[in-house]
């Protein structure tokens, strides 16, 4: 079994934990190390877009090598896995509901409280994967970004401050759970999991690719993550990548 968080590295201010986490792997770190800031000066989203990342959010990173298998075949599954461990976490944690929205976020009432960016990379000839994990949590959030209009963060939610170190520790501990799980081959588990906390499925979505925009209702995810459209005029199609927007 693979443990996480046995190493904790704790700064007060970086430019991105996932960049700091892909250099530490060069200063073999391993796997399992994580990486936590108080404030990221240029926290990143997916396609470099930038992640505000002030002080009083919880902004982390996961060192993980999970094998050839898994990054052959299953990346996709890696950012759905983490959405579930956060949203499991956000739910024991501070007694909300907390759902996971393809393919990187984790919602409440349909506003993202938490973003997810997962990088793979090879040092040595060995593939790593840097997991990150932005949660808005005693920090404000801004109404109207561009690629995720409706925000959030715990203490909107719930109307008092959380202790962001306690959050931390269990987002972690359910991130083995289902990190462990994923290495024992058992990803149909995970994804079980993701689908029973998924507020895509069932909707209708628009997703915008770098190439195309796609309308259709979200049936479900194949074994790799993808998610899986009916579109309008009844034929299916798998979407690997994309911005995802809920249109009802
Ligand atoms: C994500 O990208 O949602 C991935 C965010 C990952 C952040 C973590 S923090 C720790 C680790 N270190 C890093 O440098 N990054 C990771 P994406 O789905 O592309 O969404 C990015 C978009 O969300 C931005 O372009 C904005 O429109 C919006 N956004 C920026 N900051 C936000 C925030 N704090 N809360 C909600 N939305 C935000």
């Amino acid at each position: 079994m693979t443990e996480l968080g046995k190493i904790t590295i704790r700064l007060e201010e970086v430019d991105s934990t996932n960049e700091l986490a892909k250099e530490y792997i060069a200063d073999s770190l391993g796997e399992g190390a994580v990486i936590v800031a108080e404030v990221q000066t240029q926290g990143k989203g997916r396609l470099d877009r930038v992640w505000e990342s002030p002080k009083g959010g919880l902004w982390l990173s996961i060192i993980l090598k999970p094998g050839e298998t898994v990054i052959g075949d299953k990346m996709g599954v890696i950012p759905l896995m983490t959405g579930s461990a956060v949203a499991h976490a956000i739910s024991t944690f501070a007694e909300i509901e907390a759902r996971v929205k393809w393919p990187n976020d984790v919602v409440i009432n349909g506003r993202k409280v938490c973003g997810i960016l997962s990088q793979s990379i090879v040092h040595d000839d060995e593939r790593w994967v840097v997991v990150g994990i932005g949660v808005n949590v005693n920090n404000k959030v801004r109404e109207g970004y561009e690629f995720s209009p409706v925000s959030t963060s715990l203490t909107e939610e719930l109307g008092e401050e959380l202790d962001v170190d306690s959050l931390m520790k269990i987002v972690v501990c359910e991130l083995e759970h289902f990190y462990n799980l994923l290495k024992e081959d058992k990803s149909d588990e995970v994804l079980e999991d993701w689908l029973g906390l998924s507020d895509t499925i069932g909707k209708k979505v628009k997703i915008t690719t770098p190439t195309e925009e796609i309308v259709g209702v979200a049936r479900g995810i194949d074994e790799n993550g993808a998610l899986i459209l009916e579109l309008e005029n009844g034929d299916s199609q798998i979407v690997n990548v994309g911005d995802c927007r809920h249109l009802e």
